[in-house]
């Protein structure tokens, strides 16, 4: 049976001295983490050898990668320095990266050739607005993305997230039901019976047994309730 993943995404929070006391208090919490189960924590670039020095129970993961190596790319992250710090998975086309910093559909698919080429194993987020959801055009939408971004990606070596952007810290969750639709629909899209496919948009302790339960879900992408321990150790602990 596939592992499910229980993936954290920090975002821009934490420092060096927050990063360690959440390991800290983080791991004996999830040990012995059940065997059908992969945690993944994605901190800021400034905490990933901290979490990379203690992982083991979890892995370690990015919340980009740039396409180039090296060079003039002010303020960008290259997959080699993130593979030398033990990363092993990187976010690539989060929604927040789409808005704030003018990420297309053609730059996360130059991430996600880049991530893979360096054996990180990327997680592409997709998903729509509510703007888009209210039109009707959701499925559509997200077939979009996929179709662009997943351009000559090697299908075996990825991870997505389906993730509401009206969902998003916004504390609407999907309902369960529909987020297994919705994620039924990608993984018959992208035509990868075993594709894992993971919900993400205001997961907490209340709603992830409820996420979990469906079918096609895989997992989850947690972003706020990732930060506070007991928090992520409940859901990383979800009642299967
Ligand atoms: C969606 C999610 C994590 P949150 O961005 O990727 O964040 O759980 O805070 O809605």
């Amino acid at each position: 049976m596939a592992r499910k993943v229980l993936a954290g995404n920090w975002k821009m929070h934490k420092t060096r001295g927050e990063a360690r006391a959440f390991v800290e208090a983080f791991l004996p919490l999830i040990e012995p983490l059940a065997a059908d189960r992969l945690v993944i924590l994605c901190g800021p670039y400034t905490c990933l050898d901290i979490l990379s020095a203690n992982a083991g129970p979890y892995a370690v993961g990015a919340q980009n990668v740039h396409w180039e190596n090296s060079g003039a790319y002010t303020g960008e992250i290259a997959p080699v320095m993130l593979t030398e710090l033990g990363v092993l998975y990187a976010i690539v086309g989060h929604s927040e990266r789409r808005q704030y910093f003018n990420e297309t559909d053609a730059t996360v698919n130059r991430r996600l050739k880049a991530a893979q080429a360096h054996d990180l194993t990327p997680i592409l987020c997709v998903g729509e607005s509510e703007a888009l959801r209210l039109a009707g055009q959701t499925e559509s939408h997200i077939r979009f993305q996929l179709d662009h971004d997943l351009k000559d990606i090697d299908l075996d070596r990825l991870i997505v997230a389906y993730e509401p952007i009206w969902a998003i810290g916004t504390g609407k969750t999907c309902a369960p039901v529909e987020a297994n639709r919705i994620i039924g629909l990608i993984r018959e899209h992208v035509g990868q019976a075993n594709l894992p496919v993971l919900y993400g948009g205001s997961c907490n302790p209340g709603n992830i047994d409820a996420i979990m339960a469906q079918d096609k879900i895989d997992g989850v992408l947690v972003g706020g309730a990732s930060l506070e321990v007991q928090s992520f150790a409940r859901i990383v602990n979800f009642e299967a």
